[in-house]
């Protein structure tokens, strides 16, 4: 596999040489100060090129392209953000890039309720808590008619633990859930993250899900002629959110809209962090029933407090939590050692180590949530060990990774 680092650009307090000397061997990275829905100025992408290559590294992946939510409910402007969407592979692909990853959660990205929660040896994982979820929803947010979508003993529980929430948590889960974590492409008042969410009255999950087909009806053929891979980045929580419907939360969502726009350009983000939340995700078996169109990886480890779905969870150490880390690698290594075999030039798969703790000088550091430099080095490590055995070619299943 072939070892790259998130790198949200020269606002990151973790520098690219820092990724480097992690062992890093490209950047994931993407420009985030362009508007939703623009195209990538040819400019900004050099930039972005050259600052890469001043720390030692290559920009290798494009995390991500963000979908505009008028794409996701195909209103207002969303034939202009197609067309600028496939305007920016083409410039990308023109600059050197060859996978772009992006996701198609409505109006959240990726979600937690604790950003700094700590882990029994002080070190701060990330964690997502299902009952002050569901206090933010109903009390904080007050959705209409969001306390009819959770049980009742668990909108009991969200009503108690609201009763007694300092100003600072309430503060704190607003500003968590809907002004963005790091990476997301829009931040929402609670006012604007309302407003939102009615924008998507009528839209059902058959309906989002064929906007999604839609959509990449419409790039992959772009993405295929310029030499791009495209991936699904799944959702993160994989379940519905605040009424809304998620759509790449499991193996069965991954295979209909893989089998919609059946083309190797239209691949998944495999990321075992965001589908493990779930008990009925099998990660090894989903990294081999879909290994020829995972073109990026982020390898990342949660554990749940309950095997129900929805569930609360926290970020564990990457080789903990309940997915078979050792399993999927191999898995990948397989499908590496099979691309090889076949000539494709696109037989090395990159991966990242997503997120990690927060530990030792991570602390004072001050970088984004989930992106320390220590503890995401100390994933690549695991990671890299973990490869490097199976590849050996003493106890080796593959023969070697390159
Ligand atoms: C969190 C990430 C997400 C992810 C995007 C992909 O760390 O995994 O921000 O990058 O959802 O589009």
């Amino acid at each position: 596999m072939r070892h790259t680092w998130r790198w949200f650009g020269p606002v990151d307090k973790v520098t690219v040489q820092d990724a480097a000397q992690a062992g890093a061997e490209g950047i994931v990275s993407a420009l985030h100060h362009i508007a939703t829905g623009d195209v990538w100025p040819v400019d900004e992408i050099a930039k972005r090129h050259e600052a890469i290559k001043a720390g030692g590294l290559y920009w290798d992946v494009v995390e991500s392209v963000p979908v505009s939510e008028d794409i996701k409910t195909q209103t207002g402007d969303w034939k202009t953000h197609i067309a600028n969407w496939q305007e920016t592979l083409r410039r990308l692909s023109a600059s050197g890039i060859r996978t772009v990853c992006y996701n198609f959660m409505p109006v959240l990205d990726w979600t937690r309720t604790d950003l700094r929660w700590e882990t029994r040896h002080g070190a701060k994982a990330m964690r997502f808590d299902l009952t002050d979820f569901a206090a933010f929803d109903i009390h904080i947010l007050k959705r209409p008619g969001a306390k009819a979508d959770y049980p009742d003993w668990l909108a009991e529980e969200a009503a108690k633990r609201f009763a007694g929430m300092p100003d600072t948590k309430i503060a704190a889960l607003g500003r968590n859930i809907g002004a963005g974590l790091p990476g997301s492409a829009d931040g929402y008042t609670l006012a604007q993250l309302l407003e939102k969410l009615r924008s998507y009255q009528g839209i059902n999950r058959e309906r989002l899900q064929q906007n999604l087909v839609d959509f990449l009806s419409e790039v992959t053929p772009v993405a295929e002629a310029v030499g791009i891979n495209i991936c699904a980045h799944g959702d993160d929580p994989p379940w519905p959110l605040l009424g809304l419907p998620r759509i790449l939360s499991t193996e069965a969502d991954y295979a209909h809209m893989l089998s919609k726009v059946d083309s190797r350009a239209n691949g998944v983000t495999l990321c075992t962090g965001s589908l493990g939340a779930r008990a009925d995700n099998d990660l090894p078996l989903i990294a081999s029933r879909f290994a020829d169109r995972i073109h990026f990886v982020h390898l990342r480890n949660v554990t749940r407090d309950t095997d129900t779905v929805p569930c609360s969870f926290f970020e564990d150490e990457h080789l903990e939590g309940a997915t078979d880390m050792v399993a999927v690698i191999a898995a990948l290594l397989a499908e590496e050692a099979r691309r090889r075999a076949e000539g494709r030039e696109d037989h090395t798969i990159p991966m990242r180590p997503d997120h990690g703790q927060e530990i030792l000088d991570d602390l004072t550091r001050g970088a984004q949530p989930g992106y320390p430099a220590i503890g995401r080095l100390k994933g690549l490590a695991e990671l890299r060990g973990i490869e490097r055995t199976l590849s050996h070619s003493h106890f080796g299943l593959t023969g070697g990774t390159r």
